[in-house]
């Protein structure tokens, strides 16, 4: 954005500041391209003039609800407005059509109520305050109005209320789309109590927030002819198994451990359980007690739910039974065994675990420790059994406890889905996205990769939808229209997902390649990429690698990417699970397909990762995208607090700064001549009696009306910014006169 300044002596302006990124003051002086303003908090402040915005005077003291109604549009006044309005408690702000929401860190009850929803129905967009209802409601009137399924995609970084937001948006959906008689377990209840329960098996506690998603999700709502709910499908990506076995320090690992810990007595009694910090997979870390929350009644809530959703009692008792089995799995340790390099249950503490774990997934205890402490490696000639000292069987062991977590995940997620139902006549649909936003962190490895990728592919797709889209259709229009530049990410996904040759690509050819190490992939990586733009091989580094991603630079921790890139069952894990007593843990396990089983083709977790979002793309290229951008204004998870760099840094992150900039140059509304002309013949109806031809009749009417500033393309009018609310607002004057009914004023802007 050029500084349009025209700074004179007395006026007043932003002057960019290290600390606040932006201050305000009054030009004392102007000498060449340097100005002197002095400011409020600091005094005498010298700038460059290219540095220096004008600020505007007559700014409404709550700010605008749309940023493209802003006087000057600059980043200071985007920030500016998005403070102003933060301090009201008007969290939610429109820059054309997609909504910002700031994270209030305080219960506003009020928004969000049933009367707030009642509302909304059929409110247009722009008519009141901006709200995820608002956003729903205009998806869902397109569903019905239009025929086109509909998507909104809600991103943002940790903790910055996605997860939230997302839920408001289903609980208008379902608002909407109900059956008004209760009829018991209806779908759109499903769909609802379908969040606490995934919420108790795939959200944890961690640094950036207390309940953070460990994994993405898309929900599916769809609708049958008369906009009813009439099934849904939830589809998640990449739950992260680590934390099952290790939590940080000041995080925790999911809720459900902590829940059952704090079960009724003859629960606890059954599993063995007892206090949460006696068990190794949760006392890694001290953090224990969540703020407000009372994990017995969470306990129970999350049973209501699973009930709801149609998981029945006994099934609910198998998946806690297994969530226990898990604990006491951690608690086995390992000493050396009497053969060499062997090992077996440290003491009569970990043999106690080892024997309630293999009672609880119903699993024969010797079986379950030869799983632990055995390996057979299968040869060309021979199968020979290895023992593994107690190191390797304690990584084994963790092993065990991922695999079986992710499957229980995948298990419920499946039921759930199940139990709902899908409605295969179903002709549009609204997804739902809540994914994990850009993650770096100091040190970063395959998990962050993987979500990186994601927003890198949700940024191309924003990017396509937002600039792409826009500039083709001035171009396809032939209408006067200066490019605006912005930053494609192309070369990073080529860099990441090219097949052959991208850093997935090579990183599963190094997990195919028994002698690979991580040493010898981050080699392959330097030898590769030495001339791309977007890669970097850090000084100093060994096995490290940076990617400039489209949000900044960030650099990977290569040591556990092998690993963690292996998709595979151990099969000792495989038989002794398949043939547990417990029908619910070996269904866990089915038998694997023959072929499979003896070649050991292992599968890649970052392909999938690829394949799942080539998936979801090509789900939501068929609908008509909305945005939520969601916004944490600090790091401490406080009320009050709005730190303006790091507001700055996630719009920039985001493509708000981007997307301000193009919606508001270019021309936010169009129609073909022939939806304007019927829209607003009622303008001018002599010029549907000229018998002239349709442009013709548009162009009568823009002049009748006195719009400055339109254009006319080769199959649409284009509108700037407000000039459809200015149209809107004659034609409902005349109609309410017509047919003396009194109608909304339609201050619509799309
Ligand atoms: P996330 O989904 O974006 O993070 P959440 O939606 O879980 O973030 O929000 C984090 C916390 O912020 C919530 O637990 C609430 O305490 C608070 N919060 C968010 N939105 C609101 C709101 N509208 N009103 C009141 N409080 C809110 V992550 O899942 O970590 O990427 O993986
Ligand atoms: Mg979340």
């Amino acid at each position: 954005m050029a500084a349009q300044v025209n700074s004179m002596v007395g006026s007043f302006v932003w002057v960019e500041d290290p600390e606040e990124a932006w201050m305000d003051g009054e030009v004392l002086e102007v000498n060449g391209e340097e100005i002197t303003v002095n400011c409020a908090s600091r005094k005498a402040v010298v700038a460059k003039a290219s540095n220096v915005f004008p600020k505007d005077p007559e700014f409404p003291p709550c700010g605008v609800d749309d940023m493209t109604k802003l006087a000057y549009l600059h980043e200071p006044g985007v920030l500016q407005n998005l403070r102003c309005r933060y301090d009201i408690n008007e969290i939610y702000t429109y820059t054309g059509n997609i909504l910002i929401a700031v994270n209030p860190f305080r219960r506003l009850p009020h928004l969000y109520d049933n009367h707030m929803m009642e509302q909304y129905k059929g409110a247009t967009i722009g008519e009141l305050s901006p709200h995820p209802f608002a956003v729903a409601d205009s998806a869902y009137r397109q569903m019905i109005n239009e025929g086109i399924s509909q998507s909104i995609l809600v991103s943002g970084e940790s903790g910055a209320g996605k997860t939230e937001s997302t839920k408001m948006l289903m609980r208008y959906l379902a608002y909407m789309g109900g059956r008004a008689a209760a009829e018991g377990r209806s779908v759109e209840q499903q769909v609802l109590e379908s969040n606490p329960v995934l919420e108790a098996f795939g959200n944890a506690k961690t640094l950036r927030n207390n309940n953070s998603s460990r994994f993405g999700k898309f929900v599916e709502i769809q609708f049958d002819q008369s906009g009813r709910i009439s099934g849904a499908a939830i589809r998640t990506y990449l739950l992260e198994r680590s934390r099952v076995c290790q939590v940080s320090d000041a995080e925790r690992n999911y809720h459900c451990f902590y829940m059952l810990c704090a079960a009724p007595e003859e629960v606890i009694e059954k599993y063995k359980l007892g206090n949460p910090r006696t068990f190794h997979y949760l006392n890694q870390s001290n953090f224990y007690d969540l703020d407000g929350v009372n994990e017995s009644e969470e306990y129970l809530a999350t049973r209501r739910a699973m009930d709801i959703v149609g998981i029945n009692a006994n099934e609910q008792d198998a998946i806690f039974r297994v969530v226990a089995a898990i604990l006491h799995l951690g608690n086995v340790e390992f000493a050396k065994g009497n053969e060499i390099d062997s090992s077996e249950p440290k003491d009569d503490k970990s043999q106690f675990h080892l024997k309630t774990a293999a009672e609880l997934l119903m699993c024969n205890e010797k079986s379950l420790e030869n799983s632990l402490c055995k390996r057979v490696i299968v040869t060309r000639d021979e199968s020979i059994t290895k023992w593994l000292d107690p190191d390797a069987a304690t990584v084994n062991r963790d092993t065990l406890a991922k695999i079986v977590y992710s499957r229980l995940f995948d298990w419920i997620v499946s039921t759930i889905n199940n139990s709902i139902g899908q409605d295969p006549n179903s002709k549009s649909l609204i997804g739902v996205l809540d994914i994990y936003g850009f993650e770096s962190f100091k040190t970063n490895s395959f998990e962050q990769f993987c979500i990186n990728l994601t927003n890198e592919k949700l940024q191309q797709h924003f990017n396509q939808h937002v600039f792409k889209a826009e500039q083709e259709e001035y171009t396809k229009e032939e209408i006067d229209w200066s490019y605006i530049e912005f930053i494609d990410n192309q070369d990073i996904l080529d860099l990441i997902e090219k097949k052959p040759g991208g850093i997935i690509a090579l990183l599963d050819e190094a997990c195919m390649f028994p002698r690979s190490t991580h040493e010898t992939f981050a080699e392959k990586l330097y030898q590769t990429f030495k001339d791309h733009k977007r890669f970097n091989k850090p000084k100093l580094a060994r096995s490290d690698f940076t990617i400039c991603h489209y949000a900044g630079d960030v650099t990977y921790q290569t040591e556990h990417f092998l690993d963690k890139n292996k998709d595979y069952v151990v099969a000792e894990h495989q038989s002794l699970l398949s043939e547990s007593m417990c029908s619910f843990v070996s269904g866990l396990f089915p038998p694997l397909p023959e072929e499979s089983a003896k070649s050991s083709k292992f599968s890649s977790i970052g392909s999938r990762c690829k394949q799942q979002l080539q998936a979801l793309l090509e789900t939501l290229s068929a609908t008509e995208p909305h945005y939520i951008r969601c916004v944490k204004p600090n790091n401490a998870l406080k009320p009050s607090i709005f730190e303006n760099n790091n507001v700055l840094q996630q719009l920039c992150c985001g493509g708000v700064m981007e997307a301000i900039r193009i919606s508001c140059a270019g021309y936010p509304t169009r129609k073909t001549f022939d939806e304007f002309v019927r829209r607003f013949a009622i303008l001018a109806p002599d010029v549907l009696h000229g018998g002239c031809d349709e442009v013709s009749a548009c162009k009568m009417l823009l002049e009748k009306v006195n719009l400055k500033g339109y254009q006319i393309g080769k199959t649409k009018v284009f509108l700037r910014a407000g000039q459809m609310a200015e149209l809107d607002a004659h034609r409902s004057e005349l109609l309410g006169r017509s047919a003396s009914i009194i109608q909304r004023k339609v201050r619509s802007y799309f």
